[in-house]
């Protein structure tokens, strides 16, 4: 069965494709323009009630938010792929998980205010609020001093080995160093860069950019 994922244009769904792709699962991809508010459409709505990207469906199995899809596939298809993605005992699965909701409640937050204000208010012509954009960039900044902290001492968030929670910060990041122009904030920090360097150069990831 191949899975169907939803919103491939979108960065929340490629942290779902890229795990796809680590875990060889074969997949196709639905396209959902967000601008023409097909994720407000009733047949959207049912596979995913908040009208948001991505869902994935899978036979009859259908399942939304990000992160929940990658732990899913990663836990489903253990020794598939890259394997060891939520680690090898539970204390390494404690770390993944740590820093699986670090991403998803320090470092997403204002990471995502940035984009929307940045780069999806910009496309619309609209006026971005710039005191905003100043207070994430300072929050964001905080939040990867501690990740510096970090990644002086382990090669990747949860140890020495790739994790989900790595590759979570793909697609966000990719848009801090790319059209957000803002490489800064990962080239200032020695060990951030490095990390940045490793993960974004994974097979992986150039072939979800690649591909969308
Ligand atoms: N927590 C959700 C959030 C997903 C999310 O923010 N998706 C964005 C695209 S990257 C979206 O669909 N935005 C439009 C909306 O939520 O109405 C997840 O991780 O799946």
């Amino acid at each position: 069965m191949v899975v169907k994922v939803y919103g491939p244009a979108y960065a929340s769904p490629k942290r779902v494709i890229v795990c796809l792709i680590e875990k060889q699962i074969e997949f196709e991809t639905v396209p959902v323009d967000l601008v023409k508010g097909e994720n407000k459409n009733p047949e959207y709505l049912k596979l995913q009630p908040f009208g948001s990207l991505p869902v994935i469906q899978d036979g009859d199995f259908t399942l939304y938010e990000s992160r929940a899809i990658i732990r899913y596939y990663a836990e489903k298809y253990k020794s598939q792929g890259t394997t060891d993605l939520l680690g090898r005992t539970v204390e390494e699965r404690g770390l993944v998980e740590q820093w699986l909701e670090v991403e998803a409640h320090n470092f997403h937050p204002p990471i995502y205010q940035m984009t929307t204000q940045i780069l999806f208010f910009a496309k619309r012509g609209l006026p971005a609020d710039e005191n905003l954009i100043k207070e994430s960039e300072e929050k964001l900044g905080k939040v990867l001093d501690v990740y510096e902290e970090r990644l002086s001492k382990s090669k990747y968030l949860a140890g020495d080995f790739f994790s989900l929670a790595d590759l979570s910060h793909l697609p966000f990041t990719q848009y801090l160093v790319g059209p957000m122009e803002k490489e800064y904030m990962i080239r200032d920090r020695k060990h951030v860069s490095a990390w940045w360097d490793d993960i974004s150069n994974r097979l992986s990831w150039k072939k979800v950019l690649e591909l969308y």
